[in-house]
């Protein structure tokens, strides 16, 4: 029903231009909310979390926030931004303006990058969408924001029971004159793996349709041909393609050999050859200190000619100071995050970095009156999250040393916890030995889950470097660690080391050649039948692609909206924590139609396991059976 609606009220429909490719073609169609359909399918996801809660979530006392709202109002401004040029004049003018800006420019990472590190990728788009709706207005003069890519695309299926090309859609509705950028992990895509070049091509030619405008495009190993054909398709695109270099190691110590300033010279120059139309630096773990980012940049601005956008991450505490060097040396745009999404693992502040660079003639532009606005409501919106956050408070400068990207620290820590390895010193310590038995490579998802996995399974099995050698011939090594060697996420830098390949292969033949040079095409029809069998209905093109990325998680979500609807009329605080006895929400399902639902007791559990939840919807008594999983 409601996606006749949308065909029905579409405007081409209304033209009667809707011909047979108008469906395909139009993905706004399939843009209805997948509300609860009943009270029940609401109450029974509800009492599902409150009985059996949510994954990686304390059933502590639940906080209360009020309801936050940014009640505030935007005037729209007249100034020319760079989503405006690119809409009317394209690529290259969009980057002849960027360099033209005497200011530096700034992308937002708020609605990406600084909740996928601060706490685990779990923002809900509902928490996003009073920002969303007043972006546009409020910060016009952004480079963009990164709202999407990364981790966001199966956290969402796998987590927020949301669908990521809808909350794409709605970002692109809502935020027409912003630039959205991506993530987009080379030719892994989305995902942990390589995928086939026509679903790299189809992926991204979905996520340019849905409102992707820049794409970040990096590679793992900062090989150079993982990323050619992610450049290639963006480009058949019209929009943009941002090649990146990931940074690590130390561009300014004496003993750097590897990762040299040269070797970063060259890359940069290797990316633009291959069509690049801006660099990237990505300093994911924050290793990129002040006077490194003043020397890489300025040799960067001589050797190429295109833009240069700088990311850093604030672990280990000087991210200002690095970004107030780049823009000393020239850097175009600079990656921050609204303050009380900034700091730590996340991006540097966009609030500090403006006073940093107060009375600088490059100080950016920015409505700080507004920028404050917005952070407030962030600031209220964080509180929800609190179960996710890593705990880090403070600068980790031993980052220096380890060079563990930041959303990666918190992760293994809890990985290694879980495997009883109380000790993080002693993981940190044996995460630097693996590097370096390694040859030393960069670390980012998915390499630094390699040497992670590696880290953990040294200390498991006792190994050491002295010992891996040999007692290695008698041992299974962790998947990701066989895949690494044997060439599935590409040629490191360098190559690998040949004795401790053979040892971790044993007789798998590893590859030399582009993984996705040898991967078969997949078939999308065949897909999308096997796909209808499943679900029962006919997918979209971009529910097709989900399937072929992450087959179990989309079916998961496909068989929780089912059984729930969508949860994005539930509050945060609720859809995490569920509810207890004695309390009252109101639940608002469409304009001029919310619902008071109160919880007034809970069963024991019967023999079966069972307990029945005794619920008030306004006013009228309804009981709902859950199952006790504990
Ligand atoms: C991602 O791949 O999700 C990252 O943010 C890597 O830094
Ligand atoms: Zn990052």
């Amino acid at each position: 029903i409601d996606f006749m609606r949308n065909v029905i009220n579409h405007p081409l429909f209304d033209a009667g231009q809707a011909n047979t490719t108008f469906i395909d073609k139009t993905p706004e169609l399939f843009a209805f909310e997948r509300k609860p359909k009943t009270t029940n399918q609401l109450l029974k996801y509800i009492g599902d979390v409150t009985v059996n809660g949510f994954p990686g979530v304390k059933q502590h006392k639940k906080v209360f926030v009020p309801d936050i709202k940014l009640t505030d109002t935007f005037a729209p401004t007249e100034a020319i931004n760079a989503k405006q040029v690119f809409d009317d004049l394209g690529v290259e003018a969009t980057m002849k303006w960027v360099k033209d800006q005497k200011e530096v420019l700034l992308t937002d990472t708020s609605m990406r990058d600084a909740h996928q590190s601060l706490f685990a990728t779990r923002m809900r788009t509902k928490d996003m969408a009073p920002v969303i709706e007043v972006y546009d207005k409020a910060l016009p003069d952004l480079f963009s924001a990164e709202v999407w890519g990364g981790a966001t695309f199966d956290v969402a299926y796998r987590f927020l029971n949301e669908d990521p090309w809808e909350r794409l859609r709605y970002m692109r509705e809502k935020m027409p004159h912003t630039l959205l950028q991506m993530l987009l992990r080379g030719s892994n895509a989305v995902g942990y793996q390589n995928y086939p070049d026509n679903v790299l091509k189809a992926f991204i030619e979905k996520s340019a349709t849905n409102g992707i405008d820049v794409f970040r495009i990096f590679d793992s190993l900062n090989w150079i041909e993982q990323m050619e054909k992610s450049i290639q398709y963006v480009r058949e695109t019209g929009k943009i393609a941002e090649g990146t270099m990931c940074y690590t190691g130390d561009i300014l110590a004496k003993d750097e050999t590897k990762y040299t300033l040269a070797y970063y010279e060259k890359l940069a120059k290797q990316l633009v050859d291959a069509g690049a139309q801006m660099i990237g630096i990505k300093d994911m773990a924050g290793l990129l200190k002040p006077k490194a980012a003043y020397e890489l940049v300025g040799a960067l601005k001589e050797k190429v000619a295109v833009p240069i956008h700088l990311h850093t991450h604030d672990t280990t505490g000087n991210g200002v100071s690095t970004y107030v060097a780049a823009t000393k040396a020239g850097v175009d745009i600079v990656d921050v995050a609204m303050s009380s999404l900034s700091g730590t693992t996340s991006q540097p502040s966009l609030g500090s970095f403006y006073y940093a660079l107060e009375e600088d003639p490059r100080q950016p532009k920015v409505n700080i009156e507004n920028a404050e606005k917005v952070n407030r409501y962030w600031q209220g919106v964080k509180p929800f999250y609190q179960d996710f956050m890593n705990g880090m408070t403070s600068p980790q400068t031993d980052i220096y040393q380890t060079g563990m990207p930041g959303g990666q620290y918190s992760n293994l820590q809890q990985q290694a916890k879980a495997l009883g390895i109380d000790d993080f010193e002693l993981v940190k310590k044996t995460y630097r030995i693996v590097n370096e038995l390694l040859g030393d490579i960069i670390k980012v998802t998915p390499s630094s889950k390699v040497v992670g996995d590696f880290a953990i399974f040294m200390i498991q099995n006792e190994l050491t470097k002295e010992n891996i050698l040999e007692r290695g011939k008698t041992l299974d090594f962790p998947e990701s660690v066989v895949d690494f060697f044997a060439g599935d996420l590409g040629q490191p830098y360098g190559g690998f080391p040949t004795e401790l390949q053979k040892v971790v292969l044993k007789d798998k033949k590893a590859i030399t050649v582009r993984p996705g040079s040898l991967a078969k095409p997949v078939d999308f029809e065949k897909k999308e039948l096997e796909l209808t069998e499943k679900i029962k209905r006919k997918p979209t093109q971009e529910e097709v692609l989900s399937y072929i990325l992450y087959p179990d998680v989309f079916l998961g979500y496909e068989e929780n909206t089912k059984r729930f609807g969508s949860m994005n009329v539930l509050d945060t605080t609720t859809f995490y924590q569920g509810m207890r006895p004695g309390e009252t929400i109101r639940v608002k399902f469409r304009p001029g139609r919310s619902s008071i639902i109160r919880l007034d007791s809970i069963s024991e559990a019967d023999e079966d396991g069972n307990r029945s939840l005794f619920f008030s919807v306004n006013g009228q008594n309804l009981q709902i059976v859950i199952h006790d999983k504990s």
